[in-house]
C-alpha cells in the first residue's frame, strides 16, 4: 500500500497534523509505540499560548479545551520573601490557557480516529524509514500483532518526540545544536488544589521552585536539584518543606499540601536540529527541538510546527504548491530559536540567585529589579512569555 502521509508518533504534533490532513480528506496513518490508554493519561505540559488555542479553534480542534481550560491573566515571581505580580493580560491583552496535555491528546485522538476516521496503530515496534531522499520513500514497522509491515509514503512526518527514531535518518550535514543548563529539576505532581490563582516562580538562594496549576485536583510543582539527583532523596516531607520555604512571600498563604503522585528528576537541556526536513521526511515538535520546561514552550512549538506542516502538505498534495514545504524548516525555526533564547534568559533568572556565583547572583538581581520596576521591561517579558513575538 501507498499513502500520501505516514505520521510517526501520536503526541500533540502528530495528532494535530493528522486531524488537519483528515479534514482536507488526505489519507494518513499514525504509528505510535504506546497504547491509546497510556498516551491519554501521560501528564506533561499544561500551558497553551493564546495563538495556539486560536490555531486549534480555527481547525475545529478546540471544542473541549474552550469548554474546560482555565484562562490565566498573570504570573507571580516570589523573591526575597516578597511577591511580584506580572499582570501579563493587562500588559498584552493576551492570556495563557491551562489545559493538561493528556486532555488535549485525548481530545485529538478521539477527533482523529473516532470522528474524522483517521487510521492509527498503537503498540507498534521498530519503526524504520527507508529512502527518504529517493523516489520511493517507505516506512516499515512491527504491528501490534507481531507482523512486520511495509507502507509506501509520499511524505513522512517525524513526530516521535525527543527519544524518537525519525531524526536518526538525517544525513551528517544536518546540525544539532545543544545546550545543557547544568541544572536538575524535580518535577512533581501533587494531588492538591492550586495554592494561588496563577503560576508562581520562586527565585531563592536554595534554588528555583515553581507552582503551576493544572486542574482543580492536581498541581504541578518544580524544585531545582542537582542534575542526576535520585527522586528517592526527596521524601514527601522534604519536598513540602523546600517548596514552602522557596515559595514563601509576605501576605501570601502557605502552599496547600497533598500526596505526591509523580516525582521525577529532569536534567535540563535543549537541542535544535537543523534543517527540520530531509527529502520526504519532515520533523515536527520535540523530534526536532527539545525545550526543557523552563518557559512552558515545548507543546506550543509542537503545535506551531504541526499547523505549518499540515498547511504545507495540503498545499502541495492538493494544488502542487511546494512553497510551504520548501520554507517549512526556516519558518518553524524562527519561533524555535526565539523560544530557545527566552528559555535561556529565563533560566538565568531562575537559577542565578542559587548558582553560588556572586557575579551571576548580581546580574540576576538586576534583571529582576528591572522586571519588577519597569513596565516596559515587564511588557517585553510578557510578550515573550505568551509567545506573542514577531517571530510568529
Ligand atoms: P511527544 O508528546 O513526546 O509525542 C511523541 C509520541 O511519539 C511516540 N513515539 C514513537 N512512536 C512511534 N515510533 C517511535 N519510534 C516512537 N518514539 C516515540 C511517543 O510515545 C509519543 O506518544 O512529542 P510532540 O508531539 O512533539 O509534543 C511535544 C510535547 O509533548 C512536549 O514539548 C511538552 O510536553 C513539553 N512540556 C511542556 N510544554 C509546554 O508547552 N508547556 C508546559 O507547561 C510543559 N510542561 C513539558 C512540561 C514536558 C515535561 N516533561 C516530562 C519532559 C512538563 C514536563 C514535566
Amino acid at each position: 500500500p501507498r499513502l500520501p502521509v505516514v505520521i510517526v508518533g501520536a503526541g500533540p504534533a502528530g495528532l494535530t497534523l493528522g486531524n488537519i490532513l483528515r479534514a482536507a480528506s488526505i489519507d494518513c496513518l499514525v504509528l505510535e509505540t504506546e497504547t491509546r490508554a497510556f498516551i491519554e493519561q501521560r501528564p506533561r505540559a499544561g500551558v497553551i499560548e493564546e495563538w495556539a488555542v486560536r490555531g486549534l479553534e480555527e481547525r475545529g480542534l478546540a471544542g473541549p479545551l474552550l469548554a474546560r481550560a482555565e484562562r490565566h491573566s498573570a504570573c507571580e515571581f516570589r523573591f526575597a520573601g516578597r511577591p511580584h505580580r506580572i499582570p501579563y493580560h493587562e500588559l498584552t491583552g493576551r492570556h495563557h490557557w491551562v489545559y493538561p496535555q493528556q486532555l488535549l491528546v485525548t481530545d485529538l485522538v478521539r477527533e482523529y480516529a473516532d470522528v474524522r476516521g483517521g487510521a492509527i496503530e498503537f503498540e507498534v515496534r521498530d519503526v524504520r524509514l527507508h529512502g527518504m531522499d529517493s523516489g520511493k520513500p517507505a516506512v516499515s514497522y512491527t504491528a501490534g500483532d507481531g507482523r512486520r509491515r511495509l507502507v509506501g509514503a509520499d511524505f513522512v512526518a517525524g513526530c516521535d518526540g525527543a527519544r524518537g527514531v525519525t531524526r536518526t535518518v538525517l544525513p551528517d550535514w544536518a546540525k544539532t545544536s545543544r545546550h545543557d543548563y547544568g541544572v536538575g529539576w524535580l518535577a512533581l505532581l501533587a494531588e492538591a488544589p492550586a495554592s494561588a490563582d496563577c503560576v508562581l516562580f520562586g527565585v531563592h538562594p536554595r534554588g528555583f521552585a515553581g507552582h503551576m496549576p493544572r486542574s482543580p485536583e492536581v498541581t504541578r510543582y518544580y524544585l531545582q536539584c542537582p542534575p542526576g539527583d535520585d527522586p528517592e532523596n526527596w521524601p514527601q516531607d522534604r519536598v513540602w518543606a523546600e517548596l514552602q520555604e522557596r515559595l514563601a512571600a509576605t501576605g501570601r498563604p502557605p502552599l496547600t499540601e497533598g500526596p505526591l503522585i509523580e516525582k521525577r528528576v529532569l536534567d535540563l537541556h535543549n537541542h535544535v536540529v537543523e534543517p527540520m526536513a530531509f527529502g520526504r521526511l519532515f520533523l515536527a515538535g520535540d523530534a526536532a527541538h527539545l525545550t526543557a520546561p523552563i518557559a512552558a514552550k515545548g507543546m506550543n512549538l509542537a503545535l506551531h510546527d504541526a499547523f505549518l506542516l499540515a498547511d504545507a502538505l495540503i498545499a502541495y498534495l492538493t494544488e502542487g504548491d511546494i512553497t510551504g514545504l520548501s520554507g517549512y524548516s526556516d519558518a518553524c525555526l524562527r519561533r524555535v530559536w526565539d523560544y530557545q533564547e527566552f528559555s535561556q534568559w529565563l533560566s538565568d533568572v531562575y537559577h542565578g540567585a542559587s548558582s553560588g556565583d556572586p557575579y551571576r547572583a548580581g546580574t540576576t538581581l538586576a534583571r529582576l529589579r528591572r522586571l519588577f520596576d519597569s513596565p516596559t521591561a515587564a511588557g517585553a517579558f510578557a510578550e515573550q512569555y505568551l509567545g506573542e513575538t514577531p517571530a510568529g
